[in-house]
């Protein structure tokens, strides 16, 4: 098995929410939160902040870790590790990065159409400031086969 860590932020500033479009490589054409690879000497937190910075011009101030999402495929040996953070108070106006290109959504018009297909799922407890781990395995054209998810009281 080969695992990756890597970490995604939301901002949620009721009632609304930042993604971004990813512009390139992995996830292309999708709506996400930011983020991307913890690199090596850092904290799962650190590379949140840093990632978050990058990626939209935001500073955010306190990051909340809400959840712990596991993802496979099918006959691949690649896993992912992703720890999922919130970002409720934060410096700075939403700036386009060479990776995203970022957009506030009401809660009630989020696009799921256009984002992994596991985000549905868990968004939801995320917004309601919930915490969650989950495990989702997709085939080689990232349609989901199977997924498990638990809420839970502490990560
Ligand atoms: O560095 P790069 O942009 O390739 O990192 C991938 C980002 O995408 C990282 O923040 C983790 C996130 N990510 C996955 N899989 C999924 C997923 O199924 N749903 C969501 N919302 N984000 C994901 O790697």
């Amino acid at each position: 098995m080969n695992k990756k860590v890597l970490i995604l932020c939301v901002v949620h500033k009721h009632p609304h929410v930042l993604l971004g479009m990813k512009k390139r490589g992995f996830g292309m054409g999708k709506w996400n939160g930011f983020g991307g690879k913890v690199e090596e000497g850092e904290t799962v937190e650190v590379a949140a902040k840093r990632e978050l910075f990058e990626e939209s011009g935001l500073e955010a101030s306190v990051l909340n870790r809400v959840g712990i999402l596991d993802f496979a495929w099918k006959d691949k040996p690649d896993e992912m590790e992703v720890h999922v953070f919130l970002a409720c108070d934060m410096k700075g106006e939403p700036m386009e990065s060479e990776e995203m290109r970022p957009e506030w959504f009401h809660v009630d018009e989020i696009p799921f159409h256009a984002m992994w297909a596991d985000d549905k799922h868990w968004m939801p407890l995320l917004l309601a400031d919930k915490k969650f781990k989950g495990r989702f395995v997709f085939d080689d054209q990232d349609q989901m086969l199977e997924h498990v998810l638990n809420e839970v009281l502490e990560i």
